[in-house]
């Protein structure tokens, strides 16, 4: 039997970056800051954040963000702390190869992809509620959700085709191989946050401070009515109280998501061992800032309980139609100017997930398909064309709270597993230069693995289930087709 934990060589890998081909390195901590908001802020902040409150946490939907900032920012330093090692671009997956070997790596390959095409799909089915509100609800019900939605009056998804449409045109782009410009990217986020801060700053006047009191949903917060005999019940352990703020942090966790982003352009960066960090870090304090004055403007504007009715979609400009009066026109400013975002969130999140299928492809573990290039455009464009249909697959039939919980469950595992490797290296191998170190090991790694853990833990456990499932089937691949057919076999 081949040695499960066979590693690929550093130096093989460095050599990569060496000679003509290389990337330059242009990139300063602006810029790194600049490329990490760019790939954060999204539909976690747009479309979770209500889901977040009015199912779990209700206002303190502030503190389940500063619990969700508090994982990424410990799994952020181990992350630095990989990337610095093998400044080269790549992801969790590369650096697992090189460290921990191919087992480990093909388990982090695999979560990764429930990070990126899980979450290409929640991203664009929150594309799809936007587009609906901004065309005054157009869109019959049934062809943009899931079967497994029903609305308010008794109807029935079918198919979500606004998120199935958007998709294809990203991926279009891709084959193509428009790579997106620093330019265009520092557009986006100036869009960004622009919003954030617009929201802000007239949102705050229309808050209404009952809606802060109590802050934690109590445990007697009597259930909704949802129309059609059905009710949200908010007795459940994680619908209320401090165990609804973690679950609320698993479900906003969402909206951290993309900055391990910066971590893959380290080979681009001009100073790595000093700016890595600050890009990891600045755009991850910058948001969580951001995220949490937001959230507390929303439920401050809307009552939590909204999020489960009428608000459940498009929340942000359900908030400013039915709270912030003579500000309609607000609202599909806000809405157009989302949809572009959404957009780059989505092409940042297909690429890199083509990127993991390709290295994982062309280290032989997944078949040669996903690493053919285009004859003209030099782009995976096979793999392009595979994820679209998968990613296709659930952006039409899943609901997108189904798809978001999902994703946050695979990236969340991925963090524990980089938390985890960061410990065992500086064990098994002490004398490895490190260009970062993670600062306080093994408390950082530590603390990583519990908070990030802790989020795992609370969420639903259909979701647990599932993700489980999706692993076994992961290693069920690794042990037929993978590990027989890895390259290192033939070294
Ligand atoms: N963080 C990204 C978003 O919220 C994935 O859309």
């Amino acid at each position: 039997m081949a040695d499960l934990f066979r590693k690929k060589s550093i130096t093989e890998l460095m050599k990569m970056t060496d000679g003509e081909n290389s990337l330059k390195r242009t990139l300063g901590p602006w810029a790194l800051i600049a490329l990490g908001i760019g790939a954060i802020i999204g539909a976690g902040l747009f479309v979770r954040t209500a889901a977040a409150a009015g199912e779990h946490a209700g206002a303190a939907v502030t503190f389940s963000f500063i619990i969700a900032a508090l994982g990424c920012a410990f799994a952020g330093l181990c992350y630095a702390e990989f990337a610095s090692m093998i400044p080269i671009a790549g992801s969790a997956y590369t650096y697992a190869y090189a460290t921990m070997g191919e087992l480990i790596a093909w388990i982090i390959g695999w979560a990764l992809i429930l990070e990126y095409a899980l979450g290409a799909a929640t991203v664009s089915i929150a594309w799809s509620e936007y587009l609906n509100n901004l065309l005054g609800g157009v869109i019959p019900y049934q062809l943009c959700h899931s079967p497994l939605e029903i609305s308010a009056g008794g109807v029935h998804g079918l198919i979500n085709l606004p998120a199935l449409f958007i998709l294809l045109m990203l991926t279009l782009l891709l084959i193509r191989g428009t790579q997106e410009s620093a330019t265009v990217n520092g557009i986006i986020v100036f869009i960004k946050v622009s919003i954030v801060l617009l929201f802000i700053f007239i949102g705050w006047k229309f808050m209404n401070h009952a809606n802060h009191v109590p802050y934690l949903i109590p445990d007697n917060a009597p259930p909704v009515d949802l129309g059609n005999g059905k009710v949200y019940d908010y007795s459940p352990p994680f619908n209320h109280g401090w165990l609804g703020v973690l679950r609320g942090a698993a479900v906003v966790f969402f909206a951290f998501i993309g900055f391990d982003a910066v971590s893959t352009a380290a080979q681009e960066a001009k100073n790595p061992k000093r700016d890595m960090p600050i890009g990891i870090l600045g755009s991850l304090v910058i948001c969580t800032f951001l995220y949490v004055v937001f959230s507390y403007v929303l439920t401050g504007v809307a009552p939590y309980t909204d999020f489960v009715k009428a608000g459940k979609e498009a929340s942000v400009a359900y908030a400013i139609q039915h709270y912030m009066t003579g500000y309609q026109w607000l609202s599909p400013l806000i809405s157009i100017a989302i949809l572009a975002g959404f957009s780059s969130v989505i092409l940042v999140m297909l690429l890199g997930q083509s990127r993991v299928f390709y290295s994982m492809s062309n280290d032989g573990l997944l078949p040669s398909v996903f690493a053919d290039l285009h004859p003209k455009f030099k782009t995976p464009w096979k793999s392009n064309i595979i994820l679209f249909a998968f990613v296709g697959l659930f952006a039409a039939f899943i609901p997108g709270s189904v798809a978001g919980d999902l994703t946050s469950i695979g990236t969340l595992f991925a963090f524990v597993l980089v938390c985890v490797g960061v410990l065992i290296l500086r064990r098994s191998d002490p004398e490895r230069v490190r260009p970062f170190r993670a600062p306080l090991s093994p408390l950082t790694p530590v603390l990583g693995i519990l908070v990030c853990s802790a989020m795992i833990i609370s969420l639903d456990s259909t979701t647990l289930l599932t993700a489980f499932g999706w692993m076994l089937v992961g290693l069920v691949i690794y042990f037929t087709y993978g590990q027989s057919r890895s390259k290192l076999n033939t070294k």
